[in-house]
């Protein structure tokens, strides 16, 4: 492939989330989240780990954000963890907990690193899990309650906000299956949770909108390409079904007003939970969507399984896969970013996350991780290819800043762009870390002439 293009209006940046770095979990005033419970449960996680200390990130804050001056981000996503603003079942706001998030948001600005606050990263506070969570339709309240604390907190140095996080991925593996926190499973709770994360979505970014002066205001969805195994009739009605439900389940209803059930009836079964006027009010006109990717599937047609009346096929042989067994299938961004240029509402897409896990090796302090170059490279170069084709995308935030706590799979895999020793907490920029940077500066370099 040739030299990348890399255009000049164009951020990059890093990823993280508050519960999978942040660690302290029970300082200066935090309660717990569901992911503080769910981790103590049994059998939940990938060794019992947890992210009470993850990568102690609450009290390493300045030098992580000196980390990324060296990296030379531009911007830096970030999660609030709601329990440590708001603690208790209450209005009583945790002053300590502001702080932290005031002190990080201030080094970046100093650093000349953009701040992209994500609103809700997973970790709902335990206390509102104990009312019945996402399926109790007075949370969209509460969760207002949330949004507008934290846009009068920071909302007058933050301007870019992401409301949630992947709502596919905490709602199916939350409230569907159970293999994430709260551990719930079904359909009434994974419909009931969508239906409210949906009218949570629009009622906080309104108020974003309204108490932050020239906010941007973005919502991230998961996103992962889909391939018809066959061109088959009954296996692209299959790959478009899996579409619908991983990739426009929770973006149809906010551009249209409608849940994509046509093509998949057993998503009919949220329509008992809409009450008249929910549609209108779900609907948004976001100023960017986030997107994050990783992988792609392919996908036939099965009659044994029920419901979906699909299965995904094994990676094919000899294909580069992670340590998360996610095939490395670069085209698979490009072709999800044409996609979601042909809506027209959609006006920015931001990649919110994309990166590779694998079994990083320390050695004589240095990651020398070529397979994770290799992967950003490629990935990096489908964006830019789109763009240059004209898809309105306007920036790539890598996944992950730093190896993290990777939920039900703990520390086993690591994401990071930096490598961190978790008995020491040493931070080591790895290989790849090295290459983002001079991949930036070379972008910068080209602005410059
Ligand atoms: O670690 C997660 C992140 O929290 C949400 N998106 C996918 C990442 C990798 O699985």
């Amino acid at each position: 492939m040739s030299a990348p293009y890399l255009p000049s209006d164009f951020l990059w940046g890093a990823a993280t989330s508050a519960y999978q770095i942040e660690g302290a979990h029970n300082a200066d005033g935090k309660t717990d989240s569901v992911w503080d419970t769910f981790t103590r449960r049994r059998r939940k996680i990938r060794n019992r780990e947890n992210g009470n200390i993850a990568c102690d990130h609450y009290n390493r804050m300045p030098e992580d954000v000196a980390l990324m001056q060296r990296l030379g981000l531009q911007a830096y996503r970030f999660s609030l963890a709601w329990t440590r603003i708001l603690p208790h079942n209450t209005s009583a706001l945790n002053a300590k907990g502001i702080d932290f998030y005031n002190r990080l948001i201030d080094r970046l600005l100093a650093a000349g690193i953009r701040p992209f606050m994500t609103l809700y990263h997973w970790d709902l506070p335990q206390y509102l899990e104990d009312q019945g969570g996402w399926t109790n339709r007075d949370i969209v309240g509460r969760f207002e309650e949330f949004v507008s604390v934290s846009a009068k907190a920071f909302g007058d140095r933050v301007k870019d906000f992401i409301v949630f996080n992947e709502p596919m991925i905490f709602l199916s593996l939350g409230y569907l299956l159970g293999i994430h926190a709260p551990g719930r499973r079904g359909f009434k709770s994974f419909f009931s949770s969508s239906h409210h994360v949906l009218l949570a979505q629009a009622a906080g970014a309104a108020v974003l909108r309204s108490e932050v002066a020239g906010a941007q205001v973005g919502t991230t969805i998961s996103a992962t390409a889909a391939y018809a195994a066959t061109n088959t009739i009954p296996d692209r009605a299959a790959a478009r079904r899996f579409d619908t439900f991983y990739n426009t389940f929770y973006l149809e209803p906010v551009l249209t007003g409608k849940y994509p059930t046509e093509h998949f009836p057993v998503l009919k079964k949220i329509e008992r939970h809409i009450r008249p006027g929910d549609m209108e009010k779900i609907r948004y006109d976001f100023d960017f969507w986030g997107l994050n990717t990783y992988t792609r599937k392919r996908v036939k047609h099965s009659r044994f399984i029920p419901y979906i009346r699909w299965r995904e096929l094994k990676n094919p042989v000899g294909a580069k896969e992670t340590a998360m067994r996610w095939e490395i299938y670069p085209e698979g961004i490009y072709d999800l970013l044409k996609k979601y240029a042909t809506y027209e509402s959609i006006k920015k897409i931001y990649i919110t996350e994309n990166g590779a896990a694998f079994h990083d090796q320390l050695v004589a302090g240095r990651v020398a991780d070529t397979y994770r170059i290799e992967y950003l490279k490629e990935y990096t170069a489908q964006v830019l290819r789109a763009k240059a084709e004209g898809v309105p995308v306007a920036g790539y935030f890598a996944w992950s800043l730093f190896d993290n706590f990777e939920w039900a799979e703990g520390y086993h895999a690591r994401f990071g762009l930096i490598y961190v020793d978790y008995l020491t907490q040493r931070r080591y920029i790895k290989d790849s870390g090295y290459w983002y940077r001079d991949f930036i500066k070379s972008v910068w370099q080209q602005k410059a002439v």
